[in-house]
């Protein structure tokens, strides 16, 4: 029995007849021009020019097929087969999704890497358990705060309409006394135009795609955690791949992981240079905010432990043998 309803031509031709070309339409959650969409245009070109053209992916980023948080329910459906979502928006389906977004537990790419590689086993098997098969995961560049106004000090945050995109950051918002506002990247530069929010915490990366600077003014890098983006493949339709076609997209996903770590790192620099060049103030985070930053990293790295019980421990334990 299959779990989820696969187009049953697409899973026919996959297990029956490699020879057959299918396609895959994999749905995005951010904008075309940002680093983890053209990395994951180049592995849907790897797939395609790998498998001779038998299995032809094809990518669909800005939400333009299925918003953000719609993909990851859209491939355990089948509605699409291949999709790349925000890993910790899920964090309320299960705190392991949460793993990267712990204030101050991993704050450089190596660490990041290091935590990623210590979640992997516990992070594939939860997937496997929603019927979705893992395929690669690109951090994004650190996170920082973004305001349109001076903050030293979170007493300057008190009552500030603040952009959150998983639990973690609405968590952040609340024990800053701010207002948390669930808003997707593809809709930011709105809601900030609007004043629907008027502050977040993300990358240079994501103020650079959203042009923020026409609505913001102060970004402070705080490197507070750098959060994922992941490639998953509806199970069913993984199984009916032969493989030759596995090996290609392994291949390929393994590509696609070293390439975006890399445009990751050199996109850190280059966004944040930007964001100063388009008139923004951009600098450290004083040693107040970093300071009472740091203490609310300690309560959230209490609270995801508690939630997350012996798996968090057990991966969070990992990560530090690796030190
Ligand atoms: N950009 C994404 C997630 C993390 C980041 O840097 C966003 O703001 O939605």
């Amino acid at each position: 029995m299959r779990k989820f309803a696969i187009p049953a031509s697409a899973l026919a031709i996959a297990m029956v007849s490699p020879a057959l070309a299918e396609k895959w339409d994999m749905p995005m959650g951010y904008s075309g021009t940002n680093f983890h969409s053209q990395t994951g245009a180049e592995f849907a070109e790897c797939v395609t020019t790998g498998t001779g053209g038998d299995l032809e992916v094809v990518t669909h980023p800005g939400g333009s097929l299925f918003k953000g948080n719609e993909i990851k329910r859209a491939v355990q459906t089948g509605q699409a087969l291949i999709g790349e979502r925000l890993l910790s928006a899920h964090q309320n389906e299960d705190p392991l999704f949460g793993i990267d977004s712990i204030p101050f537990l991993a704050t450089s790419f190596e660490d990041a890497e290091k935590l990623w590689e210590a979640a992997k086993p516990e992070m594939t098997a939860l997937l496997q358990s929603q019927g979705l098969h893992l395929l690669y995961s690109v951090p994004w560049p650190p996170q920082g705060l973004y305001f349109k106004k001076e903050v030293n000090s979170v007493a300057d945050m008190e009552g500030i309409k603040f952009r959150s995109y998983n639990t973690a950051t609405a968590r952040l918002a609340e024990l800053a006394g701010m207002i948390p506002i669930q808003i997707e990247a593809a809709e930011i530069s709105q809601a900030f135009a609007t004043g629907v929010a008027e502050s977040m915490v993300s990358s240079g990366s994501t103020g650079y795609d959203r042009k923020v600077w026409e609505s913001l003014t102060h970004f402070y890098e705080v490197d507070a955690w750098l959060p994922r983006n992941y490639v998953f493949v509806n199970s069913d339709a993984w199984n009916g791949l032969d493989d030759s076609a596995r090996n290609i997209i392994n291949g390929c996903a393994d590509l696609a992981a070293y390439a975006g770590l890399w445009r990751s790192i050199q996109y850190t620099g280059f966004t944040l240079s930007e964001l100063a060049k388009n008139g923004m103030t951009v600098q450290r985070a004083g040693d107040q905010l970093q300071g009472e930053l740091r203490e609310f990293g300690v309560i959230m790295t209490d609270e995801w432990l508690e939630n997350a019980g012996d798996t968090g421990r057990t991966v969070v334990d990992a990560f530090r043998a690796m030190q």
